[in-house]
C-alpha cells in the first residue's frame, strides 16, 4: 500500500489508532505507512504527567492538565481495552479506581506490546495542515533538531484531545484580588493549598475532584460557586456550595445571593476549549463539549473533508474503549472496508445524533447513549465485541456510590466487562491513601 496516514497526538486516542492499524497488519492486511506526531517527549497524552505549567520545555503551550494524586474519576471497568485487559497487563485483578500512574502504565503496556513506538515522532509539534490535491500537506517542527519540515499524507487523524486549552472567564475584581487565581489546567499539587480557604468555580468533574483533592490534603475550607446548579453531594462539613460569583475584592468573594466569603485562592474549574491552532478554517472542527459533536459523521469523519478524521472529540463517559471503537472504524474507512456516504447523508447522521442527545433525560441516559454509540462502531469492525452493558452497569453503580458518599465512592469495586472478574477492594480507603504510586497501589 502506498497510502500515508498522519496521526496528530499520541494520547489514548492516537495510540488507539496506531494499535488499530497494527492489529490489521498482524491479521495480514496491507496497511498504510503511519506517522504519528507528538509534541511531548513521551506518549500517553494527559496521562503523561508533567510538573510544568504555562509553556513546555520547547516554548509550546503545555499540554498537561493532570495533577499529582489524581485517581481515576470513574471506574476502570468503564474504560478497559477489549483487546488488552487489566488482568493481562498487571497479571492479577486490581481495584477499580487506579491512580494516574497505574492507568498510564496500562495505556503504555498495550502499545509497547504492539511495537508501534517507532511510528511516533516525539518532540514534534504539528504547526499547519493544508488540504492539497485530495490529500494534506502537514508542516511540523522537530523541537530537538529545531527544524521545520512538510510532508504529504493521504489522510490526517486529529487526536489532540480537548481538555488542554482552558476556558478562562473573568469576574469583576480578579485584577486586584490578593490571592492566587488559577485554572484547573495549571493545578498540580493539592498540598500547596493545605490550610487555605479555597473558592472553586464550576460544578463538573474538575470542580468535584480538585475540591476533593484539596480537602483530602488539608485545605481549611472549600467553597464551590455554581453558575447553573449545585452538585448536591453530601459534602464534608468544611465544604459549602453557594450561588454564582458576582465579584471579588482583594480578599473577599461576593455571590449573587448577597453572601460572601474570605478566600485565599480561586480555582477556575470552568472547562476547556476545542482548540486546533494548527488547522485552517476549512479543516477546523468547531463544536461544544457534547456527546454528538457538530460536523462529525459517525462522530469521527469531518463532514467538510472526509479524508480528515477526529478522535475523542465528544464529552466523555466512555473513554479508552470508545477511542478504540472510533480508531478501528477510521482505520476501516482508510482501508476501504467501510464506505463514507455523501454529504447529505453525513449531515443527516449528525442531526439524528444531536436530536437523540437533546432528548436525553439524565446522566443514566447519557451513559446508555454513549454505550450505544460505542457499540455501533464496534459492531462494524473486527474490534473484539464486549459486554458494553456490563461497562454501563459499572457507571450506574459508580453514580449511586457517589451519591452515597462522595469521599468513599472510590472504595467500591465492579466486575470487568471483559473478563467478568470482580475487582478486589483497595487495601486503603481513598481518603487515607496519600501515596498514589503504582508500587503502593499494586502491593498486597
Ligand atoms: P490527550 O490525552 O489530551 O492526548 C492528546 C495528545 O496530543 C497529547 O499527547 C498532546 O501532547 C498531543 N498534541 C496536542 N497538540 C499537538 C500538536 N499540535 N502536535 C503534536 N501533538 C499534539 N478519562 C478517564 O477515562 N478517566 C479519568 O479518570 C480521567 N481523568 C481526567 C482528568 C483530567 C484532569 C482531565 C483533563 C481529563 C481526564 N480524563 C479522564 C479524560 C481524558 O480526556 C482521556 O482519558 C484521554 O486522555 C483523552 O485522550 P486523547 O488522546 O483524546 O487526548
Ligand atoms: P466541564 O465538564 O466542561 O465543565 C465545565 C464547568 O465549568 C461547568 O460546571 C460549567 O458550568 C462551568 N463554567 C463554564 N464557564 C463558566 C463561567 N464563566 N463561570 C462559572 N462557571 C463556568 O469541564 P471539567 O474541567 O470539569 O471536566 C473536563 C474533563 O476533565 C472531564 O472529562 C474530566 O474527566 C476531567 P455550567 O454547568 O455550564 O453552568
Amino acid at each position: 500500500m502506498t497510502k500515508r496516514v498522519c496521526i496528530i497526538g499520541a494520547g489514548p486516542s492516537g495510540l488507539a489508532q496506531m494499535r488499530a492499524f497494527q492489529s490489521a497488519a498482524v491479521a495480514g492486511a496491507d496497511v498504510p505507512e503511519v506517522v504519528c506526531y507528538e509534541k511531548q517527549s513521551d506518549w500517553g497524552g494527559l496521562w503523561n504527567y508533567t510538573w510544568r505549567t504555562g509553556v513546555d520545555e520547547h516554548g509550546n503551550p503545555c499540554h498537561g492538565s493532570m495533577y499529582r494524586y489524581l485517581w481515576s474519576n470513574g471506574p476502570k471497568e468503564g474504560l478497559e481495552f477489549a483487546d488488552y485487559t487489566f488482568e493481562e497487563h498487571f497479571g492479577k485483578p486490581i481495584a477499580s479506581y487506579p491512580p494516574r500512574a497505574v492507568l498510564f502504565d496500562y495505556i503504555k503496556g498495550r502499545v509497547e506490546k504492539a511495537g508501534v513506538r517507532d511510528q511516533t515522532k516525539f518532540n514534534t509539534i504539528v504547526r499547519d495542515v493544508r488540504a492539497v490535491d485530495g490529500g494534506f500537506d502537514v508542516t511540523v517542527r522537530d523541537a530537538v533538531a529545531d527544524a521545520e519540515t512538510t510532508e504529504r499524507f493521504d489522510n490526517v487523524i486529529v487526536a489532540t484531545g480537548h481538555f488542554s486549552v482552558p476556558n478562562v472567564p473573568e469576574y469583576p475584581g480578579f485584577d486586584t484580588f490578593n490571592g492566587r487565581i488559577l485554572h484547573a489546567h495549571d493545578f498540580r499539587d493539592a498540598r500547596e493549598f493545605a490550610g487555605k480557604d479555597i473558592l472553586i468555580l464550576g460544578t463538573s468533574y474538575s470542580a468535584e475532584d480538585i475540591g476533593s483533592q484539596c480537602w483530602k490534603y488539608g485545605a481549611k475550607s472549600i467553597t464551590v460557586a455554581h453558575r447553573t446548579a449545585p452538585m448536591g453531594y453530601d459534602w464534608p462539613e468544611n465544604w459549602q456550595e453557594v450561588p454564582k460569583l458576582d465579584r471579588v475584592d482583594p480578599k473577599t468573594a461576593y455571590f449573587i445571593d448577597g453572601t460572601s466569603k474570605d478566600v485565599d485562592v480561586i480555582i477556575l474549574c470552568t472547562g476547556y476549549k476545542h482548540h486546533f491552532p494548527f488547522l485552517p478554517d476549512d479543516l477546523r472542527l468547531k463544536t461544544p463539549n457534547v456527546l454528538a459533536s457538530d460536523d462529525l459523521y459517525k462522530g469521527v469523519v469531518y463532514n467538510h473533508n472526509p479524508a480528515l478524521f477526529y478522535l475523542g472529540m465528544q464529552d466523555q463517559w466512555f473513554t479508552f474503549n470508545m477511542f478504540d471503537a472510533q480508531a478501528w472504524y477510521v482505520r476501516d474507512i482508510i482501508l476501504d472496508r467501510i464506505a463514507v456516504p455523501d454529504m447529505a447523508a453525513r449531515i443527516a447522521d449528525v442531526k439524528t445524533r444531536q436530536d437523540a442527545e437533546a432528548a436525553l433525560a439524565d446522566d443514566y441516559a447519557c451513559i446508555d447513549y454513549q454505550a450505544a454509540y460505542t457499540n455501533e462502531l464496534v459492531a462494524e469492525t473486527d474490534y473484539p465485541s464486549f459486554d458494553i452493558q456490563a461497562a454501563s452497569q459499572a457507571f450506574y453503580e459508580w453514580k449511586k456510590h457517589k451519591k452515597k458518599g462522595i469521599m468513599t465512592f472510590r472504595d467500591h469495586g465492579y466486575a470487568s466487562p471483559m473478563t467478568g472478574t470482580q475487582a478486589p477492594a483497595h487495601h486503603t480507603p481513598w481518603k487515607d491513601a496519600l501515596d498514589d504510586s503504582l508500587e503502593d497501589y499494586l502491593r498486597g
